[in-house]
């Protein structure tokens, strides 16, 4: 199947973004699934623009290109009381996103139409609108939602020191 990322005249084609994901992406829902790379392969990929906030309040506005985070969850039957998700990375690291946001996300596997793979030494990369920078997780390996109490404080599920 043929497809093409919107807007990105610098887009390499399609075969060289799907072929720099290497690992699976487990999204642990209602269902477990694993999806595998050629799975990742058949799903559409998307471009759309976030503002990333950075520690230092800086904010960068790039396109991102990458797997819709709503069409992985779909695979796996996300309860309707999620209030947040669990993005984990290959490294340990991991965030705890407001799901109204995460939906909308992207798991992106280019940025302004390069691969992450030939511009940064991750192969993909959590990305949601207004989300802080340390927010953006690479190598997201693990998806899980979550229903958080009113009141509960999402940051004790994260870990940020796996490394930087
Ligand atoms: N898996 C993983 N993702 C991560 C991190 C990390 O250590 N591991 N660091 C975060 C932090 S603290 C920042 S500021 C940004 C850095 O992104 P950059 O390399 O594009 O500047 O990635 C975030 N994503
Ligand atoms: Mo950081």
């Amino acid at each position: 199947m043929q497809r093409r990322l919107e807007h990105e005249p610098t887009m390499t084609d399609h075969q060289q973004l799907v072929e720099a994901l290497t690992s699976p992406i487990r999204i642990v829902g209602e269902e477990r699934v694993t999806v595998s790379p050629p799975e990742l392969a058949d799903l559409p990929i998307r471009s759309r623009e976030f503002e990333i906030v950075c520690d230092s309040g800086d904010r960068h506005t790039d396109r991102w290109q990458g797997v819709p985070v709503l069409d992985l969850l779909e695979r796996a039957s996300v309860p309707a009381e999620t209030t947040h998700l669990l993005v984990e990375s290959t490294d340990g690291y991991r965030v705890c996103i407001d799901v109204e946001a995460a939906l909308e996300g992207l798991v992106a596997v280019a940025r302004n139409g390069e691969p992450l793979t030939a511009v940064a030494d991750y192969e993909s990369r959590f990305v949601s609108a207004g989300t802080r920078g340390p927010r953006t997780a690479k190598d997201v390996w693990r998806i899980e939602p979550r229903s958080l109490s009113p009141g509960e404080d999402p940051d004790v599920y994260e870990r940020f020191d796996a490394n930087d």
